[in-house]
């Protein structure tokens, strides 16, 4: 199935709206949405539940139903505008959802998703949102049927799923985007590892961030067990460095955050800036995009992390462009009290040959809390 007919079949049923986060099992279909021809204007949106925000609003002003992709760990962030505005006990405002299936049962696939796998299909009918689940075996004459259904149920105000297995989309016209950020996400990561001492805690973001952390403290030091990866939760794990930070403030804590997540939950910054962690160091790894699923632009590319961090009320701020300024990052962890966020602009791409977490992600956690202990 190639993303534009599906868009251009979306077109005639009178959806001229679609809003979402991006997911690698859509990395085609967000290609698609990025290079399509036509009408259909499109938002990337921080998190999920605003992608269900700009649908109801679009209704709201149109009459006409949106779309909404994710991937289904942004299922979550999603339940609350579906379940306490949309729903026909509420508003009964239509929703057509498009999303990525991770941790399918059967397909093998990171911790983080096998639970969110198994449960996605009984969410959505918890939900009261029917459902069908399509694959790259799906007809085009099977698909219209799919979708003549979601448009009677759309017609009633009601929402309708279609739950994306991997494979599903064919190759588009990939979508080019990039920054003039000089610097590489992997070897900043690495010096940043550098510039810290050993016993600073590290709590790093959802993605990419994370898998190289791994690689490059493995190459380092030999081990990386003073790094927790939060693994799903994206855009939570300033709060868990906070949630550390507080509770031991003779460590050092420094949360190495993506744009992407950072963004996901900002309401974290302005708390974290009120509790003033003397011990929190948050460092914003900043290419401007998702990169970990396919780089789809934020859509925030404006944003300035240091300017919003600084008005949050953090201590200091600062962006960091060159690699000297990297490697100054210890001294400044080691002198300056927190909190204190520091941007740093980093280009697109990883290696082919990113490797993953080689222990189970209880295994991880018990050596980090032994670390800590
Ligand atoms: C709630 C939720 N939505 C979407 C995803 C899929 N996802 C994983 S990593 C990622 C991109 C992270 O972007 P950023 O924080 O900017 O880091 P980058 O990959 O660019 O280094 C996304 C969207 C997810 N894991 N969880």
């Amino acid at each position: 199935m190639k993303a534009s007919k599906l868009l251009a079949q979306l077109e005639h049923m009178g959806i001229d709206t679609i809003a979402g986060v991006p997911d690698s099992t859509l990395k085609q279909f967000c290609d698609g949405v990025q290079t399509y021809q036509g009408k259909m204007s499109h938002y990337v949106t921080a998190n999920e539940g605003a992608a269900v925000g700009v649908a109801i609003g679009s209704y709201l002003a149109t009459g006409r139903p949106a779309c909404v992709y994710m991937q289904n760990s942004g299922i979550g962030n999603a339940v609350n505008p579906l379940a306490s505005l949309a729903n026909g006990d509420v508003y009964g405002v239509p929703v057509l959802f498009i999303v990525g299936w991770r941790g399918e049962p059967g397909v093998k696939d990171e911790p983080q998703h096998v639970f969110q796998g198994k449960i996605t299909c009984q969410l959505f009918e918890t939900l009261a949102v029917p459902y069908r689940v399509v694959d790259q075996n799906t007809t085009e004459e099977e698909m219209e049927a799919v979708l003549k259904t979601a448009g009677e149920i759309l017609a009633q105000g009601g929402q309708f799923a279609l739950i994306v297995k991997k494979g599903t989309f064919e190759k588009e016209e990939p979508f080019v985007w990039s920054n003039d950020n000089p610097m590489v996400r992997e070897e900043t990561l690495g010096r940043i590892l550098k510039a810290l001492a050993r016993d600073v805690v590290i709590v790093s973001t959802t993605g990419k961030i994370s898998r190289e952390l791994y690689e490059q403290s493995d190459a380092i030091y030999g081990d990386h067990e003073n790094i927790f990866m939060t693994v799903g939760g994206m855009g939570h794990a300033s709060m868990i460095a906070l949630g550390i930070a507080e509770k031991r403030p003779d460590k050092k804590i420094v949360c190495v955050d993506g744009d992407g997540a950072a963004l996901m939950h900002m309401g974290a910054l302005p708390f974290i800036a009120a509790r003033a962690p003397k011990n929190f160091y948050h460092i914003v790894i900043n290419n401007m995009a998702h990169e970990s699923v396919g780089a789809m632009p934020t859509g925030c590319q404006q944003a300035s992390f240091a300017g919003i961090a600084a008005a949050a009320g953090y201590r200091r701020t600062d962006r960091l462009e060159t690699p000297e300024a990297v490697e100054r990052i210890g001294s400044l962890v080691m002198k300056e009290e927190g909190p204190v966020l520091l941007e740093i602009p980093v280009s697109l791409g990883a290696r082919s040959d990113l490797g993953r977490p080689r222990e189970s992600a209880r295994e991880n956690k018990q050596h980090f809390m032994k670390f800590l202990s």
